[in-house]
């Protein structure tokens, strides 16, 4: 096996979605300014997975362990047979593209790689049940990311197999618009009462929601994508001591600026919270709720309006910065490189590390441009799952990110991905061929057996 060894400590494991060969600038999100703002660009689906690879080679390399997770089917025939589609793949191709684009761009979205929208976890030092519980995000808000679930669990279930160990629950039940709307770990964040983050040291849940039928306010421009009840909910399904759970609505003008995930305004890892002050509706009492959950042990850097405006925190991306504990026990911050580039962004990152009241020791810049159009940073890229040492052990081990893993990856990157894809390459059957034969070879570099409609069709 080429697999590193098993590390010895208790770890947090950092799962980066693999970008997509169909990656696409298609303006699908409402809300999302970065999405709307780019529609129609041209995309480079190949930049932008060896963009996201030299993200995990980053992290690997401080000492942290990195995982992966493959991209979905796209375009995903399933849905267009299930809209009503006949006939082989290319007729059905290119009939949607005469008829409903739209359709076409949302069945052939990339978005699986935000895979902090893949699931919220909870990990077994928490739950009543001490396993690891995975809870399915059920995207229902945007089309095209409703589509996620069922692949995601299956590779979730591909790579936590034990299931005395793991749990992988399916995605919450969502039937009209009020109801649970879940976008998984971009609206959780779990704290301990030191830096140490990993699975063995109990932790704090923090949920944050846009909506709840009794909020004080709601959006006017945006949608609110989280709802409270789909946040208990999941907390339910880990059995999570209430004592330890904390639930809190996001600022409604944050949403109306574009922070459409919690993880767009703040972030928490360990011990600290680094946010803006306009993340949260109450401010006060979020802030009292989560130290008073944490015995007190809570450090929080908080930027006013005044320091970095809501539109620079957007648009620089700099709350949607990977926050990770390094072995020795101080923190990084994997920042987008916009952040660099903006003088009051980089002055703010300057000033939180020079301040030693809270453990943040240093920050890498990384160039993820391509899925930044798109809205997508460093924290949107990746899925944390902290674990103990024994449960690090029963993870499949051909999913974690090693050198040699890595040369693997690009090689087949370099192999199968376009270096620049347009609207209308979406209807073009040499792109979904180009796909499924990708896809199917990675299945087999990360050993995860047959997890796409395409790998199962008996036809
Ligand atoms: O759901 N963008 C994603 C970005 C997700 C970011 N995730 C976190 N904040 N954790 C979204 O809005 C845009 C696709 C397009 O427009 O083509 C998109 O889906």
């Amino acid at each position: 096996m080429d697999e590193r060894k098993v590390p010895s400590a208790n770890l947090e494991m950092n799962f980066d979605g693999l970008v997509g060969p169909t990656h696409s600038y298609a303006g699908l999100s409402y809300g999302n300014v970065a999405s709307a703002r780019n529609q129609g660009a041209k995309s480079s689906p190949r930049r932008a997975a060896l963009q996201g690879l030299a993200k995990m080679e980053a992290v690997a390399a401080l000492g942290l362990v990195q995982g992966v997770l493959p991209p979905h089917e796209r375009p995903h025939i399933p849905t267009l047979r299930a809209a009503g589609y006949t006939g082989n793949d290319a007729e059905m191709l290119t009939k949607v593209a005469k008829d409903d684009p739209v359709l076409l761009a949302r069945v052939s979205s990339a978005s699986a790689m935000w895979t902090a929208n893949a699931a919220t976890v909870l990990p077994s030092v928490d739950t009543r049940d001490r396993r690891t519980h995975f809870v399915t995000a059920n995207l229902r808000a945007m089309f095209h990311r409703a589509i996620e679930p069922p692949i995601t669990a299956g590779i979730l279930r591909a790579i936590f197999r034990d299931q005395t160990r793991f749990e992988v629950h399916h995605a919450l039940p969502s039937h009209t618009a009020d109801d649970f709307g879940d976008e998984g770990a971009a609206n959780h964040t779990r704290f301990t009462s030191t830096s140490a983050n990993d699975g063995s040291f109990e932790g704090v849940h923090f949920f944050v929601y846009g909506t709840a039928t009794n909020a004080r306010r709601a959006p006017s421009k945006f949608p609110a994508r989280q709802t409270r009840s789909a946040s208990e909910r999941v907390a339910s399904l880990g059995g999570l001591d209430e004592a330890r759970t904390v639930f809190a609505q996001q600022n409604a003008d944050a949403i109306d600026a574009g922070v459409f995930h919690n993880d767009v305004i703040a972030v928490g890892n360990g011990n600290m919270l680094f946010c803006h002050e306009l993340a949260f509706e109450d401010r006060a009492g979020t802030l009292d709720a989560l130290r008073r959950a944490t015995g007190g042990a809570l450090v929080v850097a908080e930027l006013t309006h005044e320091e970095v405006s809501l539109e620079d925190a957007v648009k620089s991306y700099l709350f949607n910065s990977q926050l990770l504990t390094l072995p020795d026990g101080s923190m990084a911050l994997i920042a987008p490189c916009e952040c660099e580039e903006n003088p009051r962004v980089k002055a703010a990152i300057d000033r939180v590390i020079a301040d030693r009241a809270n453990p943040l020791a240093r920050a890498i810049f990384m160039d993820v441009r391509e899925s930044m159009r798109n809205g997508g940073g460093p924290a949107c890229l990746r899925l944390r799952v902290p674990l103990t040492a024994h449960d690090i052990a029963r993870v499949n081990p051909h999913t974690m990110v090693t050198p040699q893993k890595l040369v693997e990856l690009r090689a087949w990157v370099t192999r199968h991905y376009r270096e620049e894809l347009a609207a209308a390459d979406l209807a073009d059957p040499a792109l979904l061929r180009e796909s499924c034969d990708a896809l199917d070879e990675l299945t087999r570099i990360l050993d995860l057996g047959s997890i796409y409609d395409f790998q199962r069709a008996t036809t």
